[in-house]
């Protein structure tokens, strides 16, 4: 057990990891993305005019032309695209999501960074309900640059404090998955993240005509499989809760050790991972082993700068510690929408499908909407998912019997700027189920039965 006075001090050593790069972002304004997507080559048919007006209305925005060209020129990680067009790990997702990190540009270097902290009441209704106050945070810390030969070499540590929350994480009906103590199944609860998310280096090749060849290596990292994790994709970062789907679509998001290399040309990706199959353990302080027993392969298809279409398949060797003999083979289509409506709106969405088979065992499939409206510094938002469980009794009759669950949550919040760069932001979200009627006993009749109540610390735009 880690101390109280520990955790403290690690807390203080996270909020003041991005405190140097925002000492660098201070007097740099013209090298200020705002949140606008950058443009290399804005096309006639998409006027930008909602770009320059959002622009012009960020508080400490350069109007220089110059400085402009210099923002929209800003590359990806692994490839010759728009930086806005990649999401976490390897993944991609429409180029014109809103930028939330802090650009920064020091000898040479590329640098951009994020973080936040999260203070949540979170009570769950019913006979398996919980109530908890816990808190969940993350800091990432990017940096990039031209190596020559037409390289780009990219690094990236992404931080939490999420197991300072207890191992068993916090109360959420019909969520399943991972172990507290290496013997108990997680059930109507969500796992705590790991100290580490993601330590990752990447090495881009550009071979012209757009087109660029990667290699991208984590311990941990995120292989290339399911769509834009939750937290980091437009439509759903803001909502403190996971959704119940999470082992369906993006639990793979923290993986000790991955290997990926991938070809892009325009509009396409096609991107291939070895990847340890075995979840993090319930010791979330630590690095775990490497190895390379599992395969995924993935492709994206960005046809326009608002859309990205994903379809992914990975076998996943013994995910499961309390169940080492079942592999499974998930496989998960996405698309995702970000449609920035000027004077500082953004409508962003994501549909996603997951069928996970398990080897041996049924095919449990999950479907997944979420839909976000930011408008100036408030926002609402929502999520519906549907998930075949069979994890929800881990003994008597019902065990391992399947059971489709259908939950939807709506959200609000409002954002306060602090300082710059610096936002304090309040929410709250209410959840309602659908479930068998044989369920009633455990989880009491339909209804709204959840909330969560949040303050969230934000560093970035
Ligand atoms: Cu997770």
């Amino acid at each position: 057990m880690i101390s109280l006075t520990s955790k403290a001090r690690l807390i203080g050593l996270t909020l003041m990891l991005p405190s140097p790069l925002l000492a660098q972002a201070m007097p740099m304004d013209g090298h200020d993305m705002g949140r606008m997507a950058p443009d290399p080559a804005p096309k006639p048919a998409e006027p930008p005019a909602h770009d320059m007006a959002d622009m012009a209305d960020m508080p400490g925005m350069s109007h220089d032309p110059a400085a402009m060209d210099h923002a929209m020129a800003m590359p990806g990680l692994l490839g010759g695209y728009a930086m806005t067009r990649e999401g976490s790990g390897t993944s991609w997702q429409p180029e014109a999501t809103p930028m939330r990190g802090v650009m920064t540009h020091k000898g040479g270097w590329m640098l951009m960074s994020e973080a936040s902290v999260t203070l949540a009441y979170d009570r769950q209704g019913g006979p398996r309900g919980d109530a908890k106050t816990f808190s969940e945070s993350m800091a990432m810390l990017m940096a990039s640059r031209e190596i020559g030969g037409g390289n780009r070499l990219g690094l990236r540590a992404m931080l939490s404090l999420d197991p300072a929350m207890g191992p068993s994480g916090y109360p959420l009906l019909f969520a399943t998955g991972e172990t507290a103590n290496g013997r108990d199944h997680l059930i109507d609860r969500q796992h705590p993240h790991d100290l580490f998310m993601e330590l990752a280096a990447s090495i881009a090749h550009d071979l012209g005509n757009g087109r660029s060849l990667s290699l991208y290596a984590g311990l941990p990292g995120e292989p290339a499989l399911g769509p834009t994790t939750f937290m980091h994709r437009f439509s759903g970062q803001d909502n403190p809760e996971a959704p119940i789907g999470h082992h369906w679509f993006d639990s793979s998001h923290i993986t000790f050790g991955v290997v990926t290399i991938g070809f892009s040309s325009g509009a396409w990706k096609i991107e291939s991972s070895a990847f340890r199959g075995r979840e993090p353990d319930q010791h979330r302080w630590n690095i775990e082993s490497p190895k390379l027993d599992s395969w995924s392969v993935r492709t994206f298809w960005n046809p326009t700068k608002t859309l990205s279409f994903q379809l992914s398949t990975g076998h996943i060797h013994s995910p499961e510690a309390l169940d080492p003999d079942t592999d499974e083979q998930r496989t998960t289509a996405s698309a995702s929408w970000a449609l920035p409506l000027g004077d500082k709106r953004t409508f962003a969405a994501t549909v996603a499908w997951s069928a996970k088979d398990l080897k041996p065992g049924p095919t449990l499939t999950a479907w997944l909407g979420e839909a976000a409206y930011v408008f100036g510094r408030d926002q609402v938002y929502g999520r519906v998912e549907h998930v075949r469980e069979n994890e929800l009794f881990e003994s008597g009759p019902l065990h391992h019997d399947i059971f489709g669950v259908t939950k939807l949550s709506l959200g609000a919040q409002h954002e306060f700027a602090l300082a710059k760069h610096a936002y304090f932001a309040i929410g709250g979200l209410a959840s309602a189920y659908a479930y068998p009627q044989v369920l009633k006993a455990d989880y009491g009749g339909r209804g709204v039965k959840s909330f969560m109540l949040y303050g969230r610390l934000r560093f970035g735009q």
